[in-house]
């Protein structure tokens, strides 16, 4: 689908590129969906790694700028549409905070929870950025309180972040017990704009 929305966003379902989706429709903003075809190797386009020389997915193009990287698209998304109240503002006293939840979900949360399923011998906890699974999780479970949000009450492009990870963990029971994370997934499944992206990328899975 072409439009003339001011996003463009390059998506492929299943992955990560879903965090970004959910972002997307809590923003609200038109965007221009560019499904890729992982089967016809389309990430490894001489045209899509010009934009993002991984050859992964996500990207956006906002102004003919790409982005790549789930969390930075999320901060990039919040900062430059602050409408939508989903990023905490330079200057603000929780922009620090916010910043650590949005850079502790790429690099502590997501490679401590893959950890869990593909464990490694011999990780030092302190040499590993991530410390332990358990101190990841305990972490996490300490900052949602008293939440409802990593920002207290309000939601934002963190809770996104870490939120799609959490979500993912509890879906391949890799989560001990824990009734903090258990009503925080609950409270996020509750969001309707995670329930349209959803939904959404329902459809192209039963297309695929
Ligand atoms: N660190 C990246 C990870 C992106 C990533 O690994 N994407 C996977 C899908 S979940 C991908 O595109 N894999 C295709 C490949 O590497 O060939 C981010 O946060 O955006």
């Amino acid at each position: 689908m072409t439009t003339d929305a001011e996003i463009i966003f390059y998506h492929r379902v299943p992955s990560r590129a879903q965090a970004v989706r959910w972002m997307l429709e809590e923003l609200g903003e038109p965007y221009d969906l560019r499904v890729l075809d992982f089967e016809k190797d389309e990430h490894k386009s001489p045209e899509y790694l010009a934009l993002n020389p991984m050859g992964k997915v996500p990207t956006i193009v906002h102004q003919g700028v790409p982005v790549s990287e789930v969390a930075a698209i999320c901060a990039y998304l919040a900062d430059t549409y602050p409408k939508a109240g989903l990023g905490v503002p330079i200057g603000s006293p929780g922009r620090g905070p916010y910043l650590k939840w949005l850079f502790f979900g790429p690099s502590c949360f997501e490679p401590a929870v893959l950890e869990k399923m593909v464990p490694r011998e011999g990780a030092d906890p302190s040499s590993v950025g991530w410390g332990s699974f358990e101190a990841v999780i305990d972490t996490v479970a300490a900052g949602l309180e008293p939440g409802p949000w990593f920002m207290g009450g309000q939601f934002t492009a963190a809770d996104i972040v870490i939120g799609t990870d959490l979500r993912w963990g509890q879906g391949m029971n890799l989560l001990p017990e824990n009734p903090i994370l258990e009503a925080y997934i609950d409270r996020l499944n509750e969001r309707p704009a995670l329930n349209r992206a959803t939904k959404l990328d329902n459809e192209i899975a039963a297309l695929s």
